[in-house]
């Protein structure tokens, strides 16, 4: 059976139109990229509901890799998130009008949780190819951070399916004075993260030859 890669991006939020997440990964559904076929999905920008479309979608395809994307305004690099922290604390409501502050996401789970994709190596991998990259200690404490909390705990029963997030900046479009990158950018980093984490098992242990 072929394996499938699940590629999430998000609804706009706070005022936008469009959100570089899903016009990104909504290219990339139906592709194949290193034996896997992907399937794109995109989540409502809402704390809650957005982790129950994952975890349906989590049942009803039980892909091998699930890589989720988000819009980060205001950032100039592609921001590969390593860690997924127990928290919500809104700066603005999410797109149902809830603005949970300082509240556990699960109150019985740890604090902390890390991408289980090697993230070095999808760095390393991006900034080969040109483009702005970074590796990412905090994923904020809003809706992405909340899904790829979700998406971690809910791997963590599954070993064999691994789970990463990545952030990507405005597209031009709505850039308005703010850092962007175009799309074919955007849809080729995560081709690019989504071939690097089905290669490859280990993470690399440097980037650029400094190391950690
Ligand atoms: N970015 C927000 C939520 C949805 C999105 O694309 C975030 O960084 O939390």
């Amino acid at each position: 059976m072929t394996d499938t890669v699940l590629l999430t991006g998000f609804e706009p939020f706070d005022g936008e139109t469009i959100n570089p997440s899903w016009e990104a990964a909504r290219l990339l559904d139906g592709q194949r990229i290193g034996g896997a076929r992907v399937v794109a999905r995109r989540l409502p920008c809402v704390f809650g509901a957005s982790l129950t479309a994952l975890n349906d979608q989590l049942r009803a395809l039980r892909p091998r890799l699930v890589l989720c994307a988000g819009q980060a305004g205001g950032r100039a690099e592609i921001a590969v998130e390593r860690v997924a922290i127990n928290l919500d604390d809104a700066r603005i409501p999410d797109n149902a009008g809830r603005q949970p502050l300082d509240q556990p996401i699960a109150a019985d789970g740890p604090a902390a949780y890390f991408a289980t994709v090697p993230v070095k190596a999808i760095v390393a991998a991006l900034q080969d190819a040109g483009l702005p990259a970074v590796l990412s200690h905090s994923a904020g404490t809003f809706v992405c951070n909340h899904v790829f909390y979700g998406l971690l705990r809910a791997l963590s029963d599954e070993p064999d399916a691994r789970g990463g997030f990545i952030h990507l900046p405005c597209l031009p479009e709505q850039a308005a004075g703010r850092p962007s990158l175009p799309l074919e950018r955007c849809v080729q980093a995560l081709e690019l993260a989504i071939a690097a984490s089905l290669g490859q098992t280990q993470d690399s242990r440097a980037i650029g030859g400094s190391l950690y």
